[in-house]
C-alpha cells in the first residue's frame, strides 16, 4: 500500500519539489494550505501536478484545525514546511513570526503525539539559526546565535523537535537547510529579486534594481536537490539533525553579477554598504543600495559543512552555483514577465 505525506506549506517552493518528489515515489500527498493565503498553488501547476495533490485548509496557528487534519489524514510522514519564512517580515511582525514558526512547531508535533506517536516528521530548520559566522563552516556542533527573530522562533522549533524525540521517542528529524533557490522562488527573496529584476533589464522595462546589503554571503543551492534531503531523513533508520549545504558561499553582488553575466553585462562595483552602486561596462547604473532593505541586524556570511548527510544519508548537492544561476535565468527569460508570482497565467487557472 502507498504510503501517506502531509506537507505543509505546500503552497510554498519547497512544499512544490517536495510533492513532486514524493508523488513520483508513489506517496499520496496531502498539501495543507492556509485559509488566508494567495490562494494560488501556480507553482504546483508549473510542475505540472496541481491535480495529483489532495489540498486542505491548514493553520498553524490553530491547534484544533491541525489536531482534526492529523487525526483525519493519518499520514506516515510528515513536513512541516510552512512557516512566517521572511527575515525581513519578522523584525516587523516578531510575535507572529514566534507564533507561528516556533509554537506552531509544537501545536503539530503534540497534534501527533496525541493521534498517533509512529508518525515520522520533518521540521524545516534554518541555518539562520547559527548566525553570523565570520570564519569557517557551520555544521550540527556549532553553537547556535541567531541574528532574527525569524532565527529565534526557528531555534525555539528545532528545539521542541529534539524534545519530542527524546521525550516521546517519536521519529523527528531537523534539517538545518542553507538558503536554496529556484525558479519558484518568492520574489521577496534576493536570488529571485534578481533574476526577475536582471530579466526585466534585457526586456529593456526597467533601468535597475534596488537592493538592501550587497555584501552579505550566503550558501546558496537548488531547491529541487534540497527536497530530496528531507526524504531521506525520514527514510533512516534513526531520527536525527542535518546539515544541508553546498559547502560554497557567494556575496549577493556575485550573484547579481553573475546574473547579468547571463545577458551579457559586466557590472563593477562603487561604494560600500548604503552607499553601494554597480555599473555596467557603459557607466549605466543596474544595482543601487537602498536603505530601507537593510536589515536591523544581519547574517553577514553562512556556509555549511554538510558531510553528516553526506555521509550518513547519501544525499549531495547536484547543481552548483553557476548552474543555479542558469537555470534561474534561463526560466526567467523564456518565461516571460508574465510568470511572476500571482500573476502566472497558470495561478489564474484556479
Ligand atoms: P515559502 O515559499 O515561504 O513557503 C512557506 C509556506 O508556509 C507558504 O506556502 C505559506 O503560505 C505557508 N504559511 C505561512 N504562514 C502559515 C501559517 N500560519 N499556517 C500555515 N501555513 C503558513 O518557504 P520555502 O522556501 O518553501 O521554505 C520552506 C520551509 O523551509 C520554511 O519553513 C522556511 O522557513 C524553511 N527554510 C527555507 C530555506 C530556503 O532557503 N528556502 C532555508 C532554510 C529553511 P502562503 O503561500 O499563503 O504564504
Ligand atoms: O534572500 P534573502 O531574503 O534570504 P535570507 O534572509 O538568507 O533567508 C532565506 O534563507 C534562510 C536560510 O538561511 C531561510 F531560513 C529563510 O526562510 C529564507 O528562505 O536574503 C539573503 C541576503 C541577506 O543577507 C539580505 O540582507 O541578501 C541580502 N539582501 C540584499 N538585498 C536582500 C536584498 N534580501 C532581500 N530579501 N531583498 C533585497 O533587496
Amino acid at each position: 500500500m502507498s504510503k501517506t505525506a502531509f506537507i505543509t506549506g505546500i503552497a510554498g517552493q519547497d512544499g512544490a519539489y517536495l510533492s513532486k518528489l514524493l508523488l513520483e515515489k508513489g506517496y499520496r500527498v496531502v498539501g495543507g494550505e492556509r485559509r488566508t493565503s494567495s490562494g494560488s498553488l501556480w507553482r504546483l501547476d508549473a510542475l505540472g501536478i496541481g491535480k495529483d495533490v489532495e489540498v486542505v485548509e491548514f493553520e498553524l496557528a490553530e491547534f484544533t484545525n491541525i489536531y482534526r487534519v492529523v487525526e483525519r489524514h493519518r499520514p506516515d510522514e510528515i513536513y512541516n514546511l510552512a512557516a512566517q519564512s521572511r527575515v525581513a517580515t519578522s523584525f516587523e511582525m516578531p510575535t507572529m513570526t514566534g507564533d507561528v514558526t516556533g509554537l506552531g512547531v509544537c501545536r503539530l508535533l503534540d497534534a501527533i503525539r496525541r493521534v498517533d506517536v509512529g508518525i515520522r516528521f520533518y521540521q524545516a530548520s534554518t541555518s539562520e539559526m547559527f548566525g553570523h559566522v565570520s570564519q569557517g563552516f557551520q555544521n550540527e556542533d556549532t553553537r547556535f546565535s541567531p541574528r532574527s527573530p525569524y532565527g529565534v522562533a526557528k531555534l525555539y522549533g528545532h528545539w521542541i523537535t529534539v524534545n519530542y524525540r527524546e521525550a516521546y521517542d517519536m521519529f523527528c528529524c531537523s534539517g538545518m537547510l542553507f538558503n536554496h533557490e529556484s525558479p519558484l522562488r518568492g520574489p521577496e527573496f534576493v536570488s529571485r529579486k534578481l533574476t526577475m529584476g536582471v530579466a526585466g533589464i534585457a526586456r529593456g522595462e526597467r533601468d535597475c534594481i534596488e537592493l538592501g546589503n550587497t555584501e552579505a554571503q550566503r550558501d546558496w543551492g537548488f531547491a529541487a536537490d534540497y527536497v530530496k534531503a528531507m526524504y531521506l531523513m525520514l527514510q533512516h533508520n534513526k531520527p536525527d539533525d542535518y546539515v544541508v549545504a553546498t559547502g560554497e558561499s557567494h556575496s549577493v553582488r556575485e550573484f547579481a553579477e553573475a546574473c547579468f553575466q547571463h545577458i551579457g553585462m559586466r557590472i563593477s562595483w562603487e561604494g560600500s554598504g548604503v552607499n553601494a552602486i554597480g555599473v555596467d561596462q557603459k557607466g549605466v547604473p543596474r544595482v543601487k543600495a537602498d536603505p530601507k532593505y537593510f536589515r536591523p541586524a544581519e547574517v553577514g556570511c553562512s556556509r555549511g559543512d554538510s558531510n553528516k548527510a553526506r555521509r550518513v544519508l547519501g544525499w549531495s548537492p547536484e547543481t552548483d552555483f553557476k548552474g543555479l544561476i542558469a537555470l534561474m535565468m534561463n526560466a526567467e527569460l523564456k518565461n516571460g514577465p508574465s510568470t511572476q508570482i500571482g500573476d502566472h497565467p497558470l495561478a489564474q487557472e484556479r
